[in-house]
């Protein structure tokens, strides 16, 4: 593949809910040799270190539940910022950090392609559907509402405006088995791409993927990736706060990194919902950084590019 300068971008954010350790993330991300993993592909790499959020006062919010709301705020200020500084130079590699972090990746992201003149898409590998607000959440974990924010849903005044709303009709939600009440009936009446597990069971991975990036090639787009851990199956992932059984496979994982591989369609890639914490030596760590590789060319034999149809 085309050699990339990938920019790792650490993002200790842990507000976006209540059980702590995902500020570890970065810090384990390295520890399992993340840039070491990369440049062995024959890329670059720069890390910028850790990052911290901006000091913001925000109103009390609505909904008294919300948990760390100024924090919340004063991420996305950085982390929209941060994307911004970082996507003229190379791919910004996001290492969380929880979900929270992609109120500010994922509109800072759609910012510079807005910049670019080209459209936005957003795959978003996850359990979980995060697209509520803080008026819908009923945990109060903000990790649950980046998809909310960035589509421009209402009830994020205390947040930054949208420099760039993205469209619904442009994100892809790959591995979903939680959804809960108030964000079903916004995906029922939306237009999100859903692709749940049981879709997942009977189709497969591959092709509903290859359907969402035809769409994102046609349109000439640029393509975020977000990556929670509890896409995958907890058995194998066991680092994370909100594990939901019935995830992805090694398999499963390691080809939709593999198939955006070949597509060379990825312009940025978050991290996210590390807990080390919670890990069994190393493990969880270790296989994110394995799907981090996948994404950019590691292979165990090349193939002929196949033909689309
Ligand atoms: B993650 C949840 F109720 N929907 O709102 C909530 F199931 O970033 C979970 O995907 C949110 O891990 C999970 O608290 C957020 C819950
Ligand atoms: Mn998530
Ligand atoms: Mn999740
Ligand atoms: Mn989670």
């Amino acid at each position: 593949m085309t050699q990339k300068h990938c920019i790792l971008i650490g993002a200790p954010v842990d507000c976006g809910k209540r059980r702590r350790g995902c500020l570890m993330g970065p810090d384990a991300y390295r520890t399992a040799g993340i840039a070491e993993a990369i440049t062995e592909l024959g890329h670059t790499v720069e890390d910028l270190g850790n990052l911290a959020p901006r000091q913001v006062d925000v109103p009390a919010p609505k909904n008294d539940k919300v948990h760390k709301l100024a924090e919340n705020v004063g991420w996305t200020l950085t982390l929209m910022e941060a994307a911004q500084e970082a996507a003229p130079r190379g791919m910004p590699i996001f290492m969380g950090g929880d979900h929270a972090l992609a109120s500010g990746t994922v509109a800072g992201m759609a910012a510079h392609a807005a910049k670019e003149g080209r459209p936005f898409f957003a795959l978003w590998l996850d359990a979980h559907s995060d697209i509520h607000t803080p008026d819908t959440t009923d945990s109060g974990n903000l990790h649950g509402t980046p998809v909310g924010y960035v589509t421009g849903r209402d009830g994020f005044d205390a947040y930054p405006p949208l420099p760039a709303k993205v469209e619904s009709r442009n994100i892809c939600m790959v591995g979903l088995r939680s959804v809960d009440a108030p964000e079903h009936a916004i995906l029922v009446d939306g237009d999100v791409e859903l692709v749940d597990m049981r879709r997942i069971d009977e189709e497969g991975i591959s092709a509903p993927l290859q359907a969402f990036l035809d769409r994102v090639e046609a349109e000439n787009g640029m393509l975020h990736v977000s990556l929670d851990v509890d896409f995958l199956d907890p058995s194998i992932a066991p680092a994370v706060g909100t594990t939901v059984p019935g995830g992805a496979t090694v398999r499963e994982g390691h080809l939709v990194m593999e198939i955006l591989s070949d597509s060379g369609l990825v312009t940025s890639l978050d991290l996210v919902e590390l807990n080390p914490f919670l890990d069994d030596r190393g493990k969880t760590a270790n296989l994110m950084v394995d799907l981090t590789a996948s994404l950019l060319g590691r292979r165990v034999f090349d193939r002929p590019t196949r033909s689309k149809k």
